[in-house]
């Protein structure tokens, strides 16, 4: 996919700002610090699309960017903050559930773990809690320049055993830009589905 276009529409605090146009939409969440920023300028070939290592403040949002014309990247507030109070978290996560549980246009949402540790509890009872919701998924193993090439495998191996996930694991890096062309195929056969590519 060449991505000739994408720009920031809105940060929407409830339900009543998303946009209500049907446009097919592609979901990113994860813990706070994985990549997820990072990511999604390098799919978008974007410096500065997301800020990257923002405050969580910041992400306490659902995040849309309006991709070619044609498609959205929601980014969807993360888990896992240290730094925020026990009720700010219930609200993240209701807001996170409205979404996901009643969101149409939602073709594939993309759970994001660092490629360098083991799913931790907390990963893996997330994933198990995203599979609950019909959409389909797929984890991103971030980082992957962080370790050589043997140890890529392993981990990506261990990530999908410790999940017990039937969805894909595919390792990339933002840093130096690999595995996005395997994200790409993913998410134009989503899209492809959605009758909004050609062939
Ligand atoms: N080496 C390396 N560092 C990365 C990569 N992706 C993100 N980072 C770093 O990890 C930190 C958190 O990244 P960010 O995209 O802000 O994570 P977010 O909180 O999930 O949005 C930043 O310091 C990034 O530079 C990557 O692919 N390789
Ligand atoms: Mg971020």
């Amino acid at each position: 996919m060449k991505v000739t276009s994408s720009v920031f529409e809105l940060g929407a605090v409830g339900p009543n700002q998303w946009p209500q146009d049907g446009i097919p939409e592609i979901a990113f969440i994860g813990r706070s610090n994985v990549g997820k920023s990072s990511l999604l300028n390098a799919l978008t070939g974007r410096k500065h699309l997301a800020r990257v290592s923002g405050k969580p403040g910041k992400t306490q949002q659902v995040n849309f960017y309006l991709i070619n014309s044609q498609f959205r990247f929601v980014d969807l507030p993360g888990y896992g903050y240290a730094a925020i109070s026990q009720r700010e978290r219930a609200s993240l996560a209701r807001m996170t559930q409205s979404y996901l549980a009643d969101r149409g246009p939602l073709v594939r949402v993309v759970h994001l773990l660092d490629i360098r540790h083991d799913p931790m509890k907390n990963d893996i009872e997330f994933h198990q809690w995203l599979q609950q919701w019909s959409a389909s998924l797929l984890v991103v193993a971030t980082k992957s320049d962080k370790i050589g090439k043997n140890l890529q495998i392993n981990q990506r191996n261990r990530i999908a055993q410790v999940l017990h996930s039937p969805w894909p694991v595919v390792p990339v890096s933002a840093e130096k830009r690999t595995g996005l062309d395997e994200l790409w195929v993913i998410f134009e056969t989503d899209l492809r589905q959605r009758g909004l590519m050609e062939g």
